[in-house]
């Protein structure tokens, strides 16, 4: 669904001036968004699959692993697609605490795309380099929108996520690099040419929520702190929009509907995006690709 159509159907938790922020800085900033009792919750599910990570040796389908994991001391990158493995996460995915927060961004009929939990462990968990997030997973139109919610807060040594204001009206950025690699980051070139005063940077307590359009560039520095900065990370899209590649983060929920109905047509935008590889053949986590690409070549610039 294209904005106007969104924008046609009156908003449900925020201001038009929030809905208008959104669509024109391609991000949205709601400190404190989610309710404690949802965060208490949330939070408690986390460790159990933190505790479940704790004799995994290898980064697997599920739990991707931080230098230093131990069974003592779980360092944890990501949990990948974590409402498949506790029921909390989709419980809360499926809440209108999330649908209707995504409905006011996308429309009334709401898609779950999949999501991922970046727990992003203290003392030295990478960053992610300034990137777009829909040519991982290109759909039929630009719908998709990330929500992220910080589950205990997250301050500026903690690796924030950085936002660049406008960036997703600009083209969409090839994500491989000069050997042909699907690296998930945006060319240095690119990257000089960010003005540093469209730079924002969401910061913000316990159950600080944003919005982040699907072409939007952002990125996050490394977790300098004393504290993990677990970052939830459901992906929505209008109903009608369609992912047409496998995708690669894979869940048993992709493509339900959890808020409104199914499409009878789908939603076509004509600005094109660049395809990834087919993750059929495997997929590789976004800062192993990045660490792999810094190995063959000099130290960078940038995130
Ligand atoms: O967790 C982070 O710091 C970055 C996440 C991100 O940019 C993404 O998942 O696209």
């Amino acid at each position: 669904m294209n904005p106007e159509d969104v924008l046609a159907n009156k908003a449900l938790v925020l201001t038009e001036a929030q809905r208008a922020a959104y669509f024109s800085d391609g991000f949205l900033i709601l400190p404190d968004y989610v309710p404690a009792p949802w965060l208490h919750r949330l939070r408690s599910a986390m460790t159990e699959l933190v505790d479940r990570s704790r004799h995994v040796t290898r980064s697997n389908d599920i739990f991707v692993l931080e230098d230093g994991h131990a069974p003592d001391n779980p360092r944890l990158h990501r949990v990948t697609s974590p409402q498949d493995q506790h029921p909390v996460f989709w419980e809360f995915m499926c809440d209108s605490v999330m649908t209707d927060l995504a409905a006011d961004v996308v429309g009334p009929d709401v898609k779950f795309h999949h999501a991922k939990l970046n727990v992003k462990s203290e003392r030295g968990t990478r960053g992610f380099k300034w990137h777009q997030d829909i040519p991982a997973w290109p759909h039929t139109d630009y719908s998709p929108v990330t929500i992220g919610i910080y589950l205990t807060g997250c301050d500026q040594a903690q690796g924030p996520l950085s936002f660049v204001r406008g960036s997703h009206l600009g083209p969409l950025h090839s994500q491989y690099d000069e050997t042909g690699a699907f690296v998930v980051r945006v060319c240095e070139e690119v990257v000089r040419a960010i003005p540093p005063e469209s730079i924002v940077t969401a910061t913000g307590g316990p159950g600080t929520t944003v919005l982040l359009n699907c072409r939007t560039i952002h990125g996050s520095q490394e977790n300098r702190s004393n504290h993990a900065r677990p970052l939830l990370l459901p992906v929505y899209s209008s109903a009608d929009s369609f992912a047409y590649t496998p995708s690669p983060i894979v869940s048993q929920h992709m493509g339900d509907i959890v808020r409104g109905k199914p499409a009878r047509f789908a939603s076509f935008d004509p600005r094109p995006c660049e395809l990834p590889p087919d993750f059929r053949g495997g997929y590789t986590p976004p800062w192993m690709a990045q660490q792999k690409q810094e190995q063959r070549s000099a130290p960078t610039l940038g995130m």
